[in-house]
């Protein structure tokens, strides 16, 4: 009897050949499914074949036009919404998510929030936090594929929505993403994207202005503490008078500037403060200083592997040294080693990150390898960033 995972692997090449599209063959494999026993080799199949099948978005819809557009789905037919938004969720991501959620509600709308993984604790004072989901195939499968719209925010590929992957790519819902990042993927109907936009909440108040919302304190929370995340606490290069217009708006609609911090950054543990300690005393730069790589282990964390909630914000530590660029936080997880990139400058990381599975912005973005050393990741990433040390030419 042939085992298993080389009949699939044989009518996955097969699909391949045939077809292409990812819906395509996600429908094939899932029909041949029932078919198959093993239900490892199978979700690692499936998955695989989906996954690598994304192709970039070739045209993004002129910004404007997709606001005009996107500023009619408040008033539309659809009821049930469901939103998403990326595995390890940020501030960008729970706030845009609940900001959203608080305006369809008010419109009349039913909407569930079901993530690939938990809200972090420091954004749970928002507003109906507590209602995020944390996917359950078995429940919420077919909420999922019986939505009238799925809204997928602050991320463009559904890759980065495990769980919720192959029933959103086969929901017959109308699939819309709101996202900054560079390069989306092919999988939606309809883009609202502006990758000069510091955070997918400045997107949303965008929309929300062109709905002629009127904003309330529970979204204008969210938005803020969104926008304040997103943009390093309002200092990022795209940080511009326009945006702290959009500031003002939502402190005078109730986000409090001082609550929001306080929530946000003042609820760190003594735990990991004294992490941080240990990860900041083993910082160590290449390339003339131009480079630092900042690593976390489990043997520094007390044997345990730690969140990403644990290490948030420590990269930002490598980019206060003079004369760095370049940073890079290598994390050690159950099983992978996590990259978190930063630049400075015309230095697109984003092109490194994805030599590590990863993408992102500029100069913002992360990846990952399964299995290795996080030795042998941090002078893989070492050798590969010397490439990006020298600012790029302003692209014409
Ligand atoms: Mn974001």
């Amino acid at each position: 009897m042939i085992p298993v995972e080389h009949r699939f692997d044989a009518i996955y090449e097969e699909s391949i050949r045939s077809y292409g599209p990812a819906a395509y063959l996600a429908s094939l494999i899932k029909q041949h499914s029932a078919r198959l026993q093993g239900l490892r080799a199978l979700q690692h199949c499936y998955m695989t074949s989906i996954s690598n099948e994304y192709t970039t978005v070739k045209q993004i819809p002129d910004y404007k036009t997709a606001l005009d557009k996107f500023a009619l789905h408040l008033r539309d037919e659809a009821e049930r919404y469901v939103l998403t938004t990326h595995v390890n969720s940020d501030g960008d991501a729970i706030g845009s998510q609940l900001a959203l959620y608080h305006v369809l509600r008010r419109n009349g709308k039913q909407v569930l929030m079901i993530n690939p993984s938990p809200v972090p604790e420091n954004m749970m004072f928002l507003r109906d936090a507590d209602r995020i989901r944390v996917v359950d195939e078995s429940r919420d499968a077919a909420e999922i594929r019986g939505a009238d719209r799925i809204v997928v925010l602050d991320v463009n590929s559904p890759r980065r929505l495990p769980g919720l992957e192959p029933h959103i790519i086969n929901s017959s819902a109308h699939k819309v993403v709101i996202d900054h990042h560079l390069d989306p993927t092919d999988f939606a109907d309809d883009y609202l994207v502006n990758t000069d936009a510091v955070a997918t909440s400045e997107i949303l108040c965008d929309l929300f202005a062109r709905m002629n919302v009127s904003l309330e304190e529970p979204e204008a929370a969210a938005l803020y503490t969104a926008i304040m995340t997103d943009s390093g606490n309002f200092r990022f290069p795209r940080v511009d008078a326009a945006l702290h217009r959009r500031i003002a708006d939502l402190i005078e609609a109730g986000a409090s500037p001082f609550e929001m911090y306080e929530q946000v950054y003042n609820q760190g543990s003594l735990e990991r403060t004294r992490l941080l300690g240990r990860a900041l005393a083993g910082i160590e730069l290449y390339h003339a200083g131009r480079v630092g790589v900042m690593r976390v282990t489990a043997a520094m964390n007390g044997d345990n592997y730690p969140d990403g909630s644990m290490t948030e914000g420590f990269v930002n530590e490598i980019l206060a040294l003079r004369g760095v660029v370049i940073g890079a936080l290598i994390t050690e997880r159950d099983g992978e080693i996590k990259l978190s990139i930063r630049s400075k400058g015309r230095r697109p990381i984003n092109e490194l990150a994805a030599m590590f599975d990863g993408g992102g912005h500029m100069n913002a973005a992360g990846g990952h390898v399964i299995g290795g050393a996080i030795d042998d990741v941090a002078a893989d990433f070492v050798e590969r960033s010397a490439a990006y040390v020298h600012e790029r030419a302003a692209s014409v």
